[in-house]
Protein backbone atom coordinates (compact mmCIF):
# COMPACT_ATOMS: atom_id res chain seq x y z
CA UNK A 1 0.00 0.00 0.00
CA UNK A 2 1.43 3.32 -1.18
CA UNK A 3 1.80 6.27 1.72
CA UNK A 4 -0.35 9.32 2.01
CA UNK A 5 0.49 12.02 0.96
CA UNK A 6 -0.81 15.47 2.01
CA UNK A 7 -2.88 15.86 -1.03
CA UNK A 8 -5.21 13.03 0.50
CA UNK A 9 -5.67 15.12 3.43
CA UNK A 10 -6.43 18.05 1.23
CA UNK A 11 -9.02 15.31 -0.72
CA UNK A 12 -10.48 14.61 2.37
CA UNK A 13 -10.98 18.45 3.37
CA UNK A 14 -8.97 17.78 6.59
CA UNK A 15 -6.53 20.38 5.61
CA UNK A 16 -8.04 24.09 4.96
CA UNK A 17 -7.70 24.26 1.36
CA UNK A 18 -10.05 26.21 -1.19
CA UNK A 19 -11.18 23.56 -3.76
CA UNK A 20 -12.01 24.48 -7.03
CA UNK A 21 -13.20 21.19 -8.35
CA UNK A 22 -14.74 18.10 -6.34
CA UNK A 23 -16.71 14.95 -7.66
CA UNK A 24 -16.11 11.69 -7.32
CA UNK A 25 -13.13 11.00 -9.10
CA UNK A 26 -11.04 14.00 -8.86
CA UNK A 27 -10.23 17.41 -7.11
CA UNK A 28 -8.77 20.51 -8.39
CA UNK A 29 -7.18 22.91 -5.96
CA UNK A 30 -3.98 26.14 -6.63
CA UNK A 31 -0.51 25.36 -5.89
CA UNK A 32 0.95 26.63 -2.59
CA UNK A 33 3.82 27.95 -4.97
CA UNK A 34 2.34 29.17 -8.14
CA UNK A 35 4.75 29.19 -10.90
CA UNK A 36 2.36 31.02 -13.21
CA UNK A 37 -0.66 33.38 -13.00
CA UNK A 38 -3.24 30.36 -13.26
CA UNK A 39 -1.33 27.20 -11.38
CA UNK A 40 -4.02 24.73 -10.31
CA UNK A 41 -3.57 20.94 -9.06
CA UNK A 42 -5.77 18.40 -10.40
CA UNK A 43 -5.87 15.31 -8.84
CA UNK A 44 -7.29 11.18 -8.56
CA UNK A 45 -8.73 10.95 -5.39
CA UNK A 46 -7.77 7.68 -5.33
CA UNK A 47 -3.72 7.75 -4.63
CA UNK A 48 -2.00 6.66 -7.61
CA UNK A 49 1.55 7.29 -6.82
CA UNK A 50 2.97 8.02 -10.26
CA UNK A 51 2.84 7.45 -13.50
CA UNK A 52 4.29 4.37 -13.27
CA UNK A 53 1.47 2.85 -11.16
CA UNK A 54 -1.57 3.52 -13.55
CA UNK A 55 -3.38 0.47 -14.44
CA UNK A 56 -6.99 0.02 -16.38
CA UNK A 57 -8.82 0.37 -13.51
CA UNK A 58 -7.60 4.38 -13.07
CA UNK A 59 -8.87 5.36 -16.30
CA UNK A 60 -11.57 6.92 -15.54
CA UNK A 61 -10.31 9.21 -13.35
CA UNK A 62 -7.73 9.94 -15.38
CA UNK A 63 -9.55 10.83 -18.17
CA UNK A 64 -11.50 13.34 -15.71
CA UNK A 65 -8.99 15.06 -14.97
CA UNK A 66 -8.72 16.24 -18.85
CA UNK A 67 -12.32 17.26 -18.66
CA UNK A 68 -11.84 19.00 -15.49
CA UNK A 69 -8.43 20.92 -16.68
CA UNK A 70 -10.56 22.17 -19.74
CA UNK A 71 -13.30 23.65 -17.76
CA UNK A 72 -10.80 25.25 -15.36
CA UNK A 73 -8.89 26.84 -17.89
CA UNK A 74 -12.28 28.20 -19.52
CA UNK A 75 -13.05 29.32 -15.89
CA UNK A 76 -9.59 31.13 -15.61
CA UNK A 77 -10.13 32.94 -19.38
CA UNK A 78 -6.74 30.78 -20.32
CA UNK A 79 -8.31 28.66 -23.02
CA UNK A 80 -7.73 30.85 -26.08
CA UNK A 81 -4.50 31.80 -25.29
CA UNK A 82 -3.56 28.15 -24.04
CA UNK A 83 -1.87 26.96 -21.21
CA UNK A 84 0.26 23.86 -20.45
CA UNK A 85 -0.69 20.52 -18.86
CA UNK A 86 2.29 18.61 -16.63
CA UNK A 87 2.56 15.51 -15.33
CA UNK A 88 6.16 14.80 -13.28
CA UNK A 89 7.28 11.33 -12.98
CA UNK A 90 9.61 10.43 -10.40
CA UNK A 91 12.81 12.00 -9.84
CA UNK A 92 14.02 12.56 -13.23
CA UNK A 93 10.81 14.25 -14.06
CA UNK A 94 10.85 16.46 -10.59
CA UNK A 95 7.70 14.94 -8.93
CA UNK A 96 7.84 16.00 -5.49
CA UNK A 97 4.72 14.61 -4.34
CA UNK A 98 3.64 11.03 -4.61
CA UNK A 99 0.35 11.32 -5.79
CA UNK A 100 -0.66 11.63 -9.38
CA UNK A 101 -0.97 15.16 -10.31
CA UNK A 102 -1.53 17.06 -13.11
CA UNK A 103 -0.40 20.89 -13.21
CA UNK A 104 -2.81 23.30 -15.16
CA UNK A 105 -0.49 25.84 -15.90
CA UNK A 106 -0.98 29.37 -17.87
CA UNK A 107 -2.08 33.01 -17.97
CA UNK A 108 1.28 34.30 -19.53
CA UNK A 109 3.47 32.73 -22.17
CA UNK A 110 4.93 29.81 -21.05
CA UNK A 111 8.03 29.64 -23.94
CA UNK A 112 9.06 25.97 -25.22
CA UNK A 113 8.38 23.19 -24.33
CA UNK A 114 11.89 21.27 -23.27
CA UNK A 115 13.46 24.81 -22.92
P1 LIG B 1 5.54 17.94 -8.53
O1 LIG B 1 5.01 17.69 -9.91
O2 LIG B 1 5.42 16.75 -7.61
O3 LIG B 1 6.91 18.53 -8.54
O4 LIG B 1 4.60 19.08 -7.95
C1 LIG B 1 4.19 19.16 -6.64
C2 LIG B 1 3.46 20.47 -6.50
O5 LIG B 1 2.65 20.41 -5.34
C3 LIG B 1 4.39 21.67 -6.37
O6 LIG B 1 4.11 22.58 -7.40
C4 LIG B 1 4.03 22.21 -4.98
O7 LIG B 1 4.07 23.61 -4.94
C5 LIG B 1 2.60 21.69 -4.79
N1 LIG B 1 2.13 21.54 -3.43
C6 LIG B 1 0.91 22.11 -3.05
O8 LIG B 1 0.23 22.74 -3.83
N2 LIG B 1 0.49 21.93 -1.77
C7 LIG B 1 1.19 21.23 -0.84
O9 LIG B 1 0.77 21.11 0.30
C8 LIG B 1 2.44 20.66 -1.29
C9 LIG B 1 2.88 20.82 -2.56
I1 LIG B 1 3.63 19.59 0.03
Amino acid sequence: MAEETIFSKIIRQEIPTELLYQDELVTAFRDIHPRTPTHILIVPNVLIPTVNDVEPQHEMALGRMFTVARKLAAKEGISDDGYRLIVNCNRHGGQEVYHIHMHLVGGQPLGAMLA
